[in-house]
């Protein structure tokens, strides 16, 4: 049985996001080789703009898989957004979700569907928005059928757009594409799960990757996460994927990939089952 693997995600130092690891990409990949890392997430604006055979070279020489592709940069920066009242935008944000699809299939690799769901804006119910949302995931799972897409609930704080597992869990069942699977962040759900390993345990099988980061959004071992519970509920339900740790570099980039590693590696031993 496999275990699972630890990776980071690794976004362009011009990214208007806290949360992840800002440096240029050969130096980053170089120190996740260095600390021992699996794989680099990597949080694009646009994909066309990485060669798939470049990007094939750069993960073989450092020895690095690919975690998965993020998208969120392009609601941030871009306001690209599947539940826009803006057909046009809408559009935009289906054509670049399939341009990531079609690099992520070359590497086995999901696409996160994050921050790019959107919001409910000026003028539509959360209930249009929420069919917006389900309209643009079903296109986006039913034209890339060799594509993986991420479905992500997210704190309220940061959208009133799928908060809960359950929530994400009924928009699956909407969707009803196999394609289609959940990403579990351990931030969002610290707020929103009234207990995280019930929800791991609920989300079972359809859990398609993992976004660590400990309580406070720091890495894990930096705030009071519970990551052996947590890990222990994954084991469990047989997830065999990445923790991609999506966290704020404070104090400093080293710091946090030692804490990274020291705080989940010992947990990820097949002996400790
Ligand atoms: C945003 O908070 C987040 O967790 C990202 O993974 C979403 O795109
Ligand atoms: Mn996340």
């Amino acid at each position: 049985m496999g275990s699972m693997k630890l990776a980071v995600v690794v976004a362009p130092p011009t990214a208007a996001f806290e949360a992840v690891v800002r440096e240029p990409l050969l130096e980053a990949l170089s120190l996740l080789r260095d600390y021992g890392f699996n794989g680099v997430e990597l949080s694009l604006l646009d994909p066309r703009s990485l060669k798939k055979t470049e990007l094939a070279e750069m993960l073989e020489s450092y020895s690095l898989e690919l975690a998965a592709l993020s998208t969120g940069l392009n609601y941030i920066h871009y306001g690209l957004s599947l539940s826009s009242p803006d057909p046009v935008v809408r559009r935009k944000t289906v054509t670049r979700l399939l341009e990531f699809a079609d690099l992520a299939s070359d590497f086995d690799s999901g696409v996160i569907i994050g921050l790019i769901r959107g919001r409910s804006e000026r003028g539509v119910s959360r209930d249009s928005a929420i069919r917006l949302v389900v309209e643009g995931l079903s296109e986006v799972c039913r034209s890339a059928r060799d594509a993986r897409f991420l479905l992500e609930p997210l704190n309220r704080y940061e959208t009133d757009l799928i908060n809960t597992v359950d929530e994400a869990l009924n928009i699956l069942e909407e969707v009803g594409a196999d394609n289609l699977y959940l990403l579990l962040d351990t931030f969002h759900m610290n707020i929103e799960e009234a207990i995280m390993e019930d929800s791991i345990r609920k989300a079972g099988r359809r859990i398609g990757h993992v976004h660590v980061a400990d309580s406070n959004r720091l890495a894990p071992g930096m705030g009071h996460i519970d990551f052996k519970s947590i890990i222990g509920a994954l084991r469990e339900v047989g997830y065999e994927g990445f923790l991609s740790a999506e966290v704020i570099v404070k104090p400093s980039l080293e710091a946090v990939l030692d804490s990274v590693k020291r705080t989940l590696k010992p947990l990820l031993a097949s002996s400790l089952k």
